[in-house]
């Protein structure tokens, strides 16, 4: 238990135009309504919260199949200036989206201000489709693409997209969760050789040495700080239903808090990424709450909550 020097810089990214599914901007409002903030502040953890972003009104206007390019290149810039400011502020930075493609700003961002990382994608998806292998058109579905060195050179140039550079080696990602994997998708993690547990290596293996192999297989090459990346969508949807691409047979939340506590314990944990809440797409408010409820459990376990209770390095017992 490294310090309990720990701090939060929170910034809200209400941006859903990766995707089609009205609601997801409405994330970041939600998270922190349900006592983010406090309940961080509570455990010990300095809080600052940045607010949500303010992006441009750019035109929606799709190339090809792919939609909202302009608008998912010029929010991704604004956040990624963002994440290296928080970063450049020294705290662990909390990006609360909106859609899964904003990971493209927000690791761009990190990596801008500390160098090499290593990411952690925590998902049912591999979000690693390129512009030109992905048939939805949803750029939700591509950020990975645009991160990797390795894919360089199968990523077209697209409008406000020039001033991305990838940032990560594929070396340095490991995947959790996964369950439904497009085939061009599987074929370049098979490419690539990029580590991957999916949800049948978790049944197999158990959380817990997932996890271990998950830091070992990091740590190899040296202690990089840790980005992780989580969707929702990797949970069960039994638990977490408010969300735009629900798979069933997910992480249970146990094993979806597990990942958060072991990444947290390393010290290593530099920012993460709260994405795809969509507080609209609950059938009921218990639906709703249930999906943000685990968010923020998610995010407190990212900031050294243990479920076993924790106490201050500092407590002493009253005397009588
Ligand atoms: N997410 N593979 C599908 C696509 O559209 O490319 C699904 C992507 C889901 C993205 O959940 O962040
Ligand atoms: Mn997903
Ligand atoms: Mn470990
Ligand atoms: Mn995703």
């Amino acid at each position: 238990f490294k310090g309990n020097l720990l701090s939060a810089g929170i910034i809200g990214a209400a941006f859903w135009r990766g995707q089609s599914r009205l609601g997801v901007h409405e994330g970041p409002d939600r998270i922190r309504s349900s006592g983010l903030l406090e309940r961080l502040k509570q455990q010990g953890c300095a809080v600052k919260d940045y607010g949500n972003l303010v992006f441009d009104d750019v035109d929606e206007s799709s190339v090809g199949l792919l939609k909202s390019v302009a608008a998912v290149g010029g929010a991704n810039r604004r956040l990624s200036e963002a994440m290296k400011a928080v970063k450049m502020d020294g705290h662990t930075a909390v990006m609360l989206g909106g859609d899964h493609s904003l990971a493209i700003g927000s690791i761009h961002g990190h990596s801008a201000a500390v160098g090499e990382l290593s990411v952690v994608w925590v998902d049912a998806h591999a979000d690693i489709n390129t512009p030109l292998t992905t048939y939805t058109g949803n750029f939700h579905g591509q950020p990975m693409s645009f991160l990797l060195h390795e894919l360089h050179s199968k990523v077209p140039v697209l409008p406000n997209f020039s001033w991305v550079k990838p940032c990560l080696s594929a070396k340095d990602l490991v995947y959790i969760g996964l369950r439904d994997v497009d085939p061009a998708e599987h074929y370049i993690l098979k490419m690539l050789g990029v580590k991957v547990f999916s949800i049948s290596e978790v049944d197999r293996l158990g959380v817990a040495r997932v996890m271990e192999e998950t830091c070992d297989y990091l740590t190899t090459r040296g202690k990089k700080p840790v980005h992780l990346s989580y969707d929702i969508d990797a949970i069960d949807p039994s638990v977490t239903p408010a969300t735009g691409t629900p798979v069933v047979g997910g992480l249970t939340y146990r094993e979806g808090v597990y990942i958060t506590e072991h990444l947290s314990q390393t010290g290593l944990l530099s920012a993460v990424d709260l994405v795809e809440v969509n507080p609209q797409l609950g059938k009921t408010e218990a639906d709703v709450q249930s999906t943000v409820n685990t968010a923020v459990d998610l995010l407190l376990g990212c900031f050294r909550r243990l479920r076993e209770g924790n106490h201050p390095t500092d407590y002493t017992l009253p005397e009588p």
